[in-house]
């Protein structure tokens, strides 16, 4: 009996042993299959698409991403060349030309800080559901979004990938999309809403579909970088109450060139826009140490990682919220005010093409304004007097009904405003606005909309040489148009605060630009940042110079005189004393 027994567990061992082979063989097997199957079958603009990465040797790595590259593929030699490229501008806001030349998976640059490079992670990380919703996106930028997703993500941890087709015009994306998907990304599901949704709620629609354990939102024209998705799953699988979210590199719209973005943390001013916020010295030393996440006021909104189950618990989105904008901070503010928390994670990079403008309308227009009154009204308490003392004009927009949202606050008993500014965000409650002042004087543009990002690499006083004395403006730091003069330094005063971002320029309390426009007359002035290059200045450090030039016109800063009051203005550069400058 015994040994009768024992035969048969040896032979259901050996049973079991050759299925589980076969099975792991077919398991790998297929996927081999459907990474090849990208390639093949597909109509020719897509071929072509897919085949230039093969083309790039790995030694030639590195030249494919380097910027004289993106300049040569990006060259615009015939009258074709440019009606292509001004259409795809005109269309998507980015350039469409390049990006239908480069690689779906071009090598990106390796930008994590080192410690990133071989920290290790449990395998028992949770499956994530890839929600990527989109309107009106480009075909290489989309698909980019998604095989990049695909190449550098393990595959075990992707239950899915989902795409919310928010009723997009586009014809490449009714016909040629959903054949594509359906003969080369068998991970992807495709969804097209019956109506325009708008972000918000194609991002509901999307999530209902979901089944994975991890809700990963992602824009339509993202490259995710190595190792971009086990760190930001670790975050959450240890706290399922945890959001986390990456940092966001800068792929330029024009270039293409991927540039790494230094470390911030998402903050607001009272416009209720969303703003970024560098970390202080020592928080970035302690970021660059351990490399763990750190904690963030607010989201910038486009890609973060949630747990499903939570998103739901939490209240998803407010529905009543239209296609875009205040949906971030009403979801950052919820998840801090009732029990979460939200940390960038240092380790998790993905690169976002910024714009400039949005390139399409939304149906209803400004949605911003009334989905912010929304998340104003159930979330800032007595705070959002000082949104209204900004925005006057807002008490009379109309923001629908919000009782569903200020149960859902009561049901999850979240903490107030109030706990929220003292304990996430408390650099923000020594910028509250002055009500005691005129609107317009609130009108400042700390309190505006910041034209896009920059990373603030240093901070400090800018200080002429030969007289001691720091560059300020004429009035205050937040006028624009101000000339810019001499004036004995002090370094507690905010007009003399010049933060030298990584975009090379220069601005005054971090608000507004150093500009040198010609056309606006000879000296240098304040004005908007808009990544103008005339708001470009680069620093000249030769043997005894250190000067600071504005490399369209290779003139330097220079001052009128040597007394306090004289003013600043540019000229062509030379040993002059009053040409040198220093940054302190
Ligand atoms: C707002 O909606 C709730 C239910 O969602 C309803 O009970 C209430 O009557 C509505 N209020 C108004 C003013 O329509
Ligand atoms: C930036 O703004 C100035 C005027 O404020 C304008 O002359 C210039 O063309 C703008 N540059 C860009 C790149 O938008
Ligand atoms: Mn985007």
């Amino acid at each position: 009996m015994i040994r009768i027994k024992r035969s048969r567990v040896i032979l259901a061992l050996v049973i079991f042993g050759v299925s589980f082979w076969l099975m792991l063989y077919w398991n790998v097997s297929s996927v081999y299959a459907r990474h090849r199957s990208q390639y093949f079958g597909l109509r020719k603009d897509v071929i072509d698409l897919a085949l230039d990465m093969h083309t790039a040797r790995d030694e030639d790595k590195e030249e494919a991403y380097s910027e004289a590259y993106l300049k040569r593929l990006g060259e615009i030699v015939t009258a074709d060349d440019q009606r292509n490229y001004d259409s795809g501008f005109h269309s998507h806001a980015f350039n469409q030309m390049l990006s239908d030349k480069l690689s779906l998976k071009r090598p990106l640059p390796d930008v994590r800080l080192e410690k990133c490079k071989d920290k290790t992670y449990p395998e028992d990380l949770p499956t994530a559901s890839v929600v990527i919703c989109f309107y009106n996106e480009a075909k290489s930028t989309l698909l980019r979004t998604v095989n990049t997703v695909i190449e550098r993500s393990p595959a075990y941890l992707i239950h899915e990938i989902i795409l919310v087709d928010d009723y997009s015009d586009f014809d490449y994306l009714k016909d040629e999309l959903p054949h594509y998907i359906q003969n080369n990304l068998p991970q992807v599901k495709l969804m097209r809403t019956s109506k325009r949704q708008g972000l918000i709620r194609a991002r509901m629609v999307g999530a209902k579909e979901a089944s994975g354990e991890v809700l990963l939102f992602l824009d339509s024209h993202c490259e995710v970088n190595k190792g971009w998705l086990e760190p930001l799953l670790f975050a959450v699988r240890n706290d399922p109450h945890t959001v986390s979210v990456p940092i966001i590199d800068i792929v330029n719209a024009d270039t293409f060139f991927y540039e790494a973005s230094g470390l911030v943390k998402g903050g607001f001013n009272w416009g209720m826009h969303y703003q970024w916020d560098p970390l202080t010295q020592d928080e970035t030393k302690e970021v660059v140490k351990t490399v763990e996440p750190f904690k963030s006021p607010t989201m910038a909104g486009g890609l973060f990682a949630m747990n499903r189950l939570y998103f739901q618990t939490l209240g998803e989105y407010d529905s009543g919220m239209d296609v875009w904008g205040g949906e971030n901070l009403e979801l950052s503010f919820r998840i801090w005010q009732c029990g979460g928390q939200l940390v960038i994670v240092p380790c998790s990079r993905v690169g976002h093409i910024f714009r400039k403008r949005r390139p399409y309308g939304a149906p209803r227009h400004d949605t911003f304004t009334r989905n912010t009154l929304r998340m104003v009204h159930v979330w800032t308490d007595e705070y959002k007097k000082y949104y209204f003392h900004i925005n006057p004009s807002a008490e009379n927009v109309n923001y629908g009904n919000i009782s569903e949202r200020v149960y859902l606050r009561e049901q999850l008993k979240c903490k107030s405003f109030k706990w929220y500014l003292e304990n996430v965000y408390p650099e923000q409650l020594h910028k509250l606005p002055n009500l005691e002042k005129s609107k317009e004087d609130n009108l400042r543009p700390e309190n505006l909309k910041s034209q896009y990002k920059t990373v603030t690499r240093a901070k400090g006083l800018l200080k002429h040489a030969g007289s001691g004395l720091c560059v300020e403006s004429e009035k205050t730091e937040y006028d624009k148009r101000a000339l810019l003069t001499l004036a004995l330094c002090n370094n507690a005063e905010r007009k003399q605060m010049w933060y030298e971002t990584e975009q090379k320029d220069m601005r005054l309390a971090n608000l507004l630009c150093m500009d040198r426009d010609s056309a606006a007359g000879p000296y240098a002035r304040l004005m908007k940042c808009n990544g103008s290059k005339t708001q470009t200045w680069v620093w000249v450090k030769k043997e005894t110079r250190s000067q600071l030039v504005n490399p369209t016109t290779s003139e330097c800063l220079v001052t009128t005189g040597v007394e306090p009051g004289s003013f600043l203005t540019t000229g062509s550069c030379g040993d002059s004393l009053l040409m040198q400058f220093s940054f302190t």
